[in-house]
């Protein structure tokens, strides 16, 4: 295996043996091969589409294909099997219907010819196709760039289409850019052009889903959540999906089961949809690195949506007890898909509960969260005002993700360390790093503003832009905000491009730059956007606020 798509990437160069993340050796193998059947797919998808064949199932299988190969969101091998099979025969498939409409193929990529049936030959070509295979370190790195990016994009796609919208452009693009890393003729620049359409199709689905979010459940508003525990036993859910904790919600009403959120689930508390039902009691723990510990007192069921799953351990007790859904799985775990009216049936889960203890309480009190643009929009004339006024210095996005390493503790010491007149405005699981401190308020606007799941980075994007016509200001670079972005998997990567392609400049990323960064691209990135590192939180601090 070689596998360096996170931030948690051995020795910061990539996982050869296992993942850090927990993926073993054969299924890493098997996630590569899986993208190269999905790039062999797009060889044909792309040119049958010119020829006006639409392939949903093709559509479909590549967004979730994609989906599935994101850190730590499936760690099980015979799903990725069967995913490969049934890719080789949706490649047959469509690239008949291409020839039936006339196109014709030449000098084809080995991923849209290569063949096999049995297991161990998927093991073996796996060996040879994956991340290493691109010889030329540049336009590895610029194409791994890429794929990580369609990876977090398909994501959101995904979540979107769950909730009935979909855009045939998006499922496009991702067939586009999968061919294009087949394409040996394509430019370093050209590549490039292709990583900066990615971040800008980043912003389109993650406004997709912002209107599908907010359509079905509507506008976040601001909430105080309830982070400690009733007397009766729970469900936990997990992951980003809103059309699954709606599901739960509803079927578990009634049944005496009440549910809470865990990590990147946890904004499901701030729409008023979800806020009406009396059994939703708040969320349990903190960051999904945290959950070998967590799952353990909450001793209820716990259902995944989606990443971020740690393997349980040698003395875990509660593998018994997990779910999974959607793109994600694990061996072991009971999965479970929408039957054929396309409802997901939750009530092995639900009748799991009633047997189990209510959660151990390991916190208490609330915390406060829902500013989503929308809101946000709401206080304007208050934020407005405080910025004028100088009440506000300065806003700092601290949005992105949270991860075990032990160098993320910066983020907590440098939210602490802001002075009393900065803003988070933050989004993703890199709350949890300090979204629990006392950090007070400035003329009630709270200190720390979170506008959502990871996806809500858009909010973030929309508020700067909206703040950038009040100042009447001609670059969004000249609004009074730093960005000090913390990554962990492709999600992030896709928010990242996602605020270049919306111009945004001198984004500082960390707690380590991605491995997958070879140094020119690595230079291209600092020279033309000004990303930068980290450093210590006094120089960093200094630096931002010079
Ligand atoms: Fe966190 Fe995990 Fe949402 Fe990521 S839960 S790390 S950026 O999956 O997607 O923010
Ligand atoms: Fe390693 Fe991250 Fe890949 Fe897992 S996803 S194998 S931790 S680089």
């Amino acid at each position: 295996m070689f596998c360096y798509q996170c931030q948690e990437a051995a020795k910061g160069t990539g996982c050869t043996i296992k993942g850090v993340c927990g993926k073993t050796d054969e299924v890493a193998n098997i996630q590569d091969l899986l993208m190269y059947v999905m790039k062999g797919i797009s060889v044909f998808s792309t040119k049958a589409r010119e020829a006006g064949v639409e392939n949903d199932k093709v559509n479909n299988f590549i967004m979730t294909g994609l989906f599935m190969t994101i850190t730590n969101a499936n760690f099980d091998k015979v799903k990725f099997v069967a995913a490969v099979r049934e890719g080789l025969k949706l490649r047959e498939e469509i690239k008949n219907q291409a020839e039936a409409a006339g196109v014709t193929f030449e000098n084809l990529h080995h991923s849209a010819t290569w063949f096999a049936d049995k297991e161990n030959d998927f093991d073996a070509k796996a060996r040879v196709i994956g991340v290493l295979s691109t010889e030329n370190e540049d336009v590895r790195s610029l194409r791994e760039l890429l794929l990580y990016g369609l990876k977090g994009f398909a994501a959101y796609v995904e979540h979107a289409y769950n909730l009935g919208l979909e855009k045939v452009e998006m499922y496009a693009f991702m067939q586009k850019a999968l061919q294009a890393t087949t394409d040996d003729t394509l430019t370093a620049d050209q590549l490039v052009a292709l990583v900066m359409e990615c971040g800008a199709n980043g912003v389109t689905a993650m406004a997709t889903l912002d209107e599908a979010n907010t359509s079905a459940y509507g506008n976040p508003e601001i909430t105080e959540v309830n982070i400690g525990v009733s007397d009766k036993p729970g469900i936990l859910i997990s992951g980003h999906d809103l059309k699954d904790m709606e599901e739960l919600l509803k079927q578990t009403e009634g049944t005496g089961v009440d549910v809470y959120t865990h990590s990147e689930m946890l904004p499901a508390n701030y729409y008023p949809a979800f806020k009406k039902y009396e059994h939703f009691v708040g969320n349990y723990g903190n960051a999904w690195w945290k959950q070998n510990e967590e799952f353990e007192t909450f001793n209820g069921p716990i259902l995944f949506t989606t990443n971020c799953i740690v393997p349980p351990t040698a003395k875990s007790t509660y593998q018994d007890k997990v779910y999974t859904t959607g793109a994600s799985g694990f061996p072991g775990f009971k999965h479970i898909t929408a039957g054929e009216n396309g409802k997901k049936d939750f009530s092995e889960i639900i009748e799991v509960a009633k047997n189990c203890a209510a959660p151990t309480e390991i916190e208490n009190g609330t915390i406060v969260g829902g500013f989503a643009h929308n809101q946000v929009m709401q206080l304007a004339d208050k934020v407005v005002d405080a910025v004028k006024t100088g009440a506000i210095r300065k806003f700092f996005v601290m949005a992105g993700c949270d991860g075990r390493m032990k160098g993320r503790d910066y983020y907590t010491e440098f939210a602490a360390a802001l002075p009393k007149d900065t803003v988070i405005l933050t989004a993703g699981c890199a709350k949890y790093r300090y979204n629990k401190l006392e950090l007070g308020d400035i003329g009630g606007i709270p200190r720390v503003l979170d506008a959502g799941q990871c996806n809500d980075s858009y909010s973030l994007a929309v508020i700067a832009l909206k703040l950038k016509e009040v100042f009447e200001l001609n670059d969004i670079n000249d609004l009074p905000i730093a960005y000090n972005i913390a990554w962990y998997e492709q999600k992030a990567v896709i928010v990242l491009l996602a605020l270049l392609s919306l111009g945004v400049k001198n984004i500082h990323l960390g707690p380590t730059l991605p491995a997958f960064l070879s140094p020119n691209v690595a230079k291209v990135l600092i020279d033309t956007f000004g990303i930068a590192g980290i450093g210590s939180v006094d120089e960093d601090m200094k630096m931002f606020l010079n």
